[in-house]
């Protein structure tokens, strides 16, 4: 099971993202921190080319920042990409951008030739926040919720620098399925896409194993259940989310649990490491492998039957055209009798 999201508007935007990719000097990747390498856009990657990328770990204040630099250090030595742990409401860092960008770009920043910057990424990571951050006023709709941005919007920062937001992309098949989970969790698609149960019990799982400290304090659990759908449960009833009658309504406890995912209200958290993404890669690659070679061995089981099949039908029409020969031979003859 895995959770897909690629409605019409994102096909648009790739298709709007890839034509103008040919006048871009650097991609402003904005990831989610908290999920650094599955809110990446492999798509993205794709279209990108040789253009460099500055890849901003947006959300930092909701993430744990030594799970992060185990992303940093992964990535270091790649001279096209640059990555910096950040948060749009970090003046500090807003700041830094135009300097970061120059360094990746060197030959450009001027009013004549001012670097040309798209910010992209998957959705609700805080594209157009980054945006309104980088202006100093509100120009392009923020919210908390994917899909807000739906076309481009080109802004001029300074006079050597210009950005474009585009809409948040997410990709047709996401292959991970539990990077597709993650995605859900942190609210990267659209609620009416998920399972809210499925959804929370992925991450109760998540924070029961690598948080638990944090969900137990949250909480205030004790004697925690290793069950997550009975934790849930208890969850629901600790913040009131009952249907009439007093019963825990699991969806709600889904809703309150996954809010404060959402909104950090647990603590600070990052979802991956890169080990553990390397081994679900793995998992993903052996998988493909095994249905190919299911594929394969059902192919091949299919050539003998085929083969079968023709030779039969050759035989019959062998010994159809056989008994025809014998039949127009004593219609001769017969035909020779009678003269
Ligand atoms: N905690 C926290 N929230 C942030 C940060 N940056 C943005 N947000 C919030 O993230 C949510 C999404 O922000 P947007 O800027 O609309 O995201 P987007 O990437 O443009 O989203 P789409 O247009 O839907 O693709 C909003 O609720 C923002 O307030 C940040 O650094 N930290
Ligand atoms: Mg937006």
């Amino acid at each position: 099971m895995s959770v897909q999201w690629y409605p019409g508007h994102m096909n648009k935007a790739r298709r709007e993202i890839e034509d103008v990719m040919t006048q871009v000097d650097i991609v402003i990747e904005v990831l989610d921190a908290r999920i650094p390498d599955s809110s990446q856009n492999p798509m993205l990657n794709t279209l990108r080319g040789e253009v460099p990328v500055l890849r901003l770990l947006n959300k930092k204040d909701l993430a744990d920042r030594e799970r992060l630099d185990l992303w940093l250090t992964h990535w270091q030595g790649n001279a096209t990409i640059m990555a910096h742990p950040f948060s749009t409401l970090d003046k500090a860092d807003v700041a830094k951008i135009s300097q970061w960008v120059s360094q990746m770009v060197p030959h450009r920043g001027s009013a004549e030739k001012p670097i040309r910057a798209m910010i992209a990424g998957i959705p609700n990571v805080g594209k157009s926040s980054l945006m309104n951050a980088l202006l100093g006023k509100r120009v392009a709709k923020v919210g908390n919720e994917p899909a807000v941005t739906k076309s481009q919007q080109k802004l001029k920062v300074t006079n050597g620098f210009q950005i474009l937001d585009t809409p948040g992309i997410l990709w047709p098949k996401i292959e991970n399925p539990d990077a597709s989970y993650r995605l859900a969790v942190t609210g990267a698609v659209r609620d009416t896409a998920i399972d809210y149960e499925d959804v929370a019990l992925v991450g109760l799982k998540f924070f029961m194993t690598d948080y638990t400290d944090a969900l137990v304090s949250r909480y205030k659990l004790k004697n925690m259940s290793t069950d997550a759908y009975d934790v849930l449960k208890v969850i629901g009833s600790k913040r009131g989310a009952l249907r009439s009658g007093g019963k825990v309504d699991m969806h709600k406890s889904a809703e309150v649990f996954l809010s404060d995912v959402r909104t950090g209200a647990i603590g600070p958290y990052v979802m991956e490491t890169p080990e553990m993404i390397a081994h679900e890669e793995r998992l993903v690659e052996e998988a493909k492998a095994k249905k190919e070679a299911a594929r394969l061995a059902r192919l091949a089981a299919a050539v003998p039957q085929r083969q079968q099949a023709s030779n039969l039908a050759y035989r019959q029409a062998q010994k159809n055209k056989a008994d025809s020969d014998t039949l127009d031979a004593s219609e001769i003859e017969n035909t020779d009798n009678k003269q």
